[in-house]
This record gives structure tokens, C-alpha cells and sequence, in this order.
């Protein structure tokens, strides 16, 4: 008989067809009544399949008592109660190292977009204001110019990479310095990158010990020059503070890939011009969605089979 998996979102079909061959899938996501669902399903679950937005919470932890493992699709698992699993046993697996480069890749064309204006200029061209109007206004160099990245993790090392090829003057801050033998430059504080830096990268992971990192107080460090770049998640930045810096022209600008409540935004992120926006797509290529599902299922086949399993987070 197969292991019994409770599934909290969607996967694309070319993941479902081997997640369902293997195992005894129930889809949560499709219940009506959710809680009638766990209820009827609960003491049968061995592992959760689930989503990195989607995580798992307290009380669908507990609705299944008989169970082993959470794998994330996703690097980040903040939304997966960790306490919850510490209390209960229960193993935890993301997919680390897959993605980096694509969310890297991601942030510096968000950068370039941002910087740029590209979004604008193809708006331009398309809607004839180039010939009426005549040639598009100018904007900001992005190369040569300072950049910081908050979280030098895997995530952030492939975007220092990709904007070293920019000869952009790079610095990080993190918990302690990294051995990366390069010229970049440490600082301890959120404050400090944001004063020595023209473009803000959130990088970091999410915990309760970063929410809201870049605040009110790091935005005033960035400037009216600076620009935030967020492929993380939208918990480590103060969002009403961040809209209330790009409408009053305390920072330049901003591109998020990540948002509360996604993917409700709030209104007005919608109506704001110095702003480019994306609908949590850093991991969103092909190969790297492929590579992120066999990860899942990697972990779930190892954990079934007694293997060590890959990529466990440490709780
Ligand atoms: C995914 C992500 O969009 O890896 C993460 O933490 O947020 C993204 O890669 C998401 O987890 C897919 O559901």
C-alpha cells in the first residue's frame, strides 16, 4: 500500500503524475469544507506535500497525529509551523540551491526594470508617445553604482555574483562576514548597508527575528536615491512604511517580487509609478519548477525509504 500524503497546493501536472503514482494522494486544496476534510483524513497522513507560501500551520499539523514529514516546495518554510514540528517530531525538507540562480537572475533584472524603466520605455514605444512626443526621458545608470544585499545566503551570493559583472561596488550584512575571498564589504547593520548602498537586495531568510529588518529607519538610510529589491519574502520589510517612503519620495523606488497577503496586494502598490512589481516569479522558470518538484519527491521517496534525506532543515 502507498504512504498517505496530504497535498496543500498545486503542482504542475508533469509533478502530480508521479506524486500520484506513488503515493496515496488526498488534496487538501480541493476540500470544501477544509476542516470536515483534516477531520475525516487526518490520523491517515504520514507526510505533507506542500507549497512555500502555503507552509502548514499548527492545526493541520496536529489534525494528523500519525505524522513524519513536511516537504516544501520551496526554499523558504516560514509558513510551515517549526515550533509545531519541534513539538511533535516532525521533519521538515525544502529545496535549497535549485533556485538560486533563476531568484538571482530575477532580482537583477527587477534592478535593471527598476533603474531602467522598462516596463515605461516598452509602454512608450508601444503606445506612440515616442512619436508624438519624441524620445523617451532619461533615467538612472544602474552599472558602477552601489549595491547592497541583505543576506549573503545562497540566494544573495548569486546576485553579488551576477552584479559584481556590473562593476557595481558590492557590500552585504548577515549575521557574521562570509569568506567569499572578495572585495566585498561587511556591514553588521540593516542601517549601515542602507546609508553605503544605491540599491537595497533583500535576500534573507524569513523568521520572526527578521520581520520588518528593513524598517522606517533603513529606508531613511537608503535615501531619495536608493531603490529596495525584494525576492524574499514580504514579512522582512515594514510594507506600510515602504509605501509611505515611495509616496513621499523618501526612497526612489522599489521591485517586489513578494507581498502580504499575496496575491491580494494592497491597493495602493497598484496606483504607484516609482515601483515595479512581480507576481512571486523568482523561482518561476521550467527547469528550476522541475527541479524543485523531483526535490519534493526525492525527499518524500527517501524518507518512506529509511534514506538519510536530502536537503532537511535543521529545526
Ligand atoms: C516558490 C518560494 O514560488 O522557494 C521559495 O521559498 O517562495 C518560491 O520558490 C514557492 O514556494 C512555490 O510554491
Amino acid at each position: 500500500t502507498k504512504p498517505i500524503i496530504l497535498q496543500m497546493g498545486a503542482y504542475p501536472e508533469w509533478d502530480e503524475i508521479p506524486l500520484n503514482a506513488q503515493y496515496d494522494v488526498r488534496r487538501y486544496f480541493d476540500a470544501a469544507d477544509k476542516d470536515a476534510f483534516l477531520a475525516e483524513h487526518g490520523k491517515d497522513i504520514r507526510a505533507i506535500a506542500t507549497r512555500g507560501e502555503l507552509g502548514a500551520t499548527r492545526a493541520h499539523i496536529e489534525a494528523c497525529p500519525n505524522l513524519e514529514l513536511i516537504s516544501v516546495y520551496g526554499v523558504g518554510y516560514d509558513a510551515v509551523d517549526l515550533q509545531a514540528c519541534r513539538d511533535h517530531g516532525i521533519k521538515v525538507t525544502n529545496t535549497p540551491d535549485v533556485l538560486s540562480a533563476d531568484v538571482a537572475d530575477l532580482a537583477v533584472a527587477m534592478m535593471l526594470a527598476s533603474s531602467r524603466k522598462l516596463v515605461e520605455a516598452d509602454a512608450w514605444a508601444r503606445s506612440g508617445d515616442w512619436e508624438k512626443k519624441g524620445g523617451f526621458p532619461l533615467n538612472r545608470r544602474v552599472w558602477g553604482r552601489r549595491a547592497g544585499v541583505l543576506g549573503l545566503g545562497r540566494i544573495g551570493h548569486e546576485i553579488a555574483k551576477r552584479l559584481a559583472g556590473f562593476d557595481m561596488d558590492i557590500s552585504y550584512s548577515g549575521s557574521a562576514p562570509k569568506d567569499y575571498g572578495s572585495a566585498w564589504t561587511f556591514y553588521k547593520s540593516p542601517i549601515e548597508l542602507a546609508q553605503n548602498c544605491d540599491f537595497l537586495f533583500i535576500a534573507c531568510s524569513a523568521s520572526a527575528a527578521t520581520r520588518h529588518i528593513v524598517n522606517q529607519d533603513v529606508l531613511n538610510a537608503l535615501g531619495e536615491e536608493g531603490t529596495v529589491i525584494n525576492v524574499s519574502r514580504a514579512s522582512n520589510i515594514d510594507e506600510d512604511a515602504l509605501i509611505k517612503s515611495l509616496e513621499t519620495g523618501t526612497i526612489a523606488g522599489a521591485a517586489l517580487d513578494v507581498f502580504e497577503g499575496e496575491p491580494a496586494l494592497d491597493p495602493r502598490f497598484k496606483t504607484l509609478s516609482n515601483i515595479v512589481l512581480q507576481p512571486h516569479c523568482g523561482s518561476g522558470t521550467f527547469e528550476t519548477r522541475k527541479a524543485m518538484g523531483a526535490l519534493v519527491r526525492e525527499n518524500l521517496d527517501c524518507h518512506f525509504a529509511g534514506r538519510p534525506l536530502p536537503t532537511q532543515v535543521e529545526l
